[in-house]
């Protein structure tokens, strides 16, 4: 995963079954600083690799 300023855990976001999280990504990478990032979950613990979600989080300290 990115470097991550909060991640929480929200439930079932892509109704798959199975639980993702959220995170707010500080990672220098052009693709994923300062944005929310989902993880969808695998069902097995691990997570996909996350992809922006939206952009402009830079300000976010935490979430929920
Ligand atoms: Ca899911």
């Amino acid at each position: 995963m990115d470097a991550l300023n909060s991640i929480t855990a929200v439930g079932d976001i892509n109704h798959d079954g199975h639980n993702d999280l959220l995170a707010v990504s500080n990672s220098k990478r052009a693709d994923h600083g300062n944005r929310l990032v989902l993880y969808t979950g695998k069902g097995d613990g691990t997570f996909n690799a996350g992809r922006v979600w939206a952009n402009g989080w830079s300000g976010v300290g935490g979430l929920f």
